[in-house]
């Protein structure tokens, strides 16, 4: 099943077949326009990944198309946050954009990184 793709590129992506459960895949939380699931290469003790179930390419696109599905995306990372325990100890939201960022998968993500102490950018 193919799902809704804003930028008008028919081919699927990773995450289309996984929010479509073409690829199986850990599911945190999921609504109508959102959703989580655990990444397969886990950074930290806690790692989800948070997506549109609409496609935009990066968070800048989607940020000038839809800001408030970003609004909800943003909202899910919390969500997850909560439902993982991390509210109080703390985590981060890293959206990789494009090639110096290693984003590998052009279907707008949020990494939600927790759990244990994760050290300062460039420390
Ligand atoms: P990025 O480098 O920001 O584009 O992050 C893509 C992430 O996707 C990376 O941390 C690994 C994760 N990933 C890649 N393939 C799969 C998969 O098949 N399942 C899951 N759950 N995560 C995946």
């Amino acid at each position: 099943m193919s799902h809704a793709d804003a930028d008008g590129d028919a081919a699927d992506t990773l995450f289309e077949k996984i929010i479509a459960g073409e690829i199986p895949a850990d599911v945190v939380y999921q609504d109508a326009s959102t959703f989580a699931f655990r990444d397969i290469r886990p950074q930290a003790k806690v790692h989800v990944l948070v997506v549109p179930k609409t496609r935009y390419r990066n968070v800048g696109e989607l940020a000038a198309a839809d800001p408030q599905l970003l609004s909800e995306v943003v909202a899910t990372a919390r969500k997850v946050a909560e439902l993982e325990g991390i509210v109080e100890s703390g985590y981060r939201v890293v959206f990789n954009t494009d090639s110096d960022a290693g984003q590998t998968v052009f279907h707008v993500h949020a990494h939600v990184l927790g759990g244990e102490p994760l050290g300062l950018f460039g420390a």
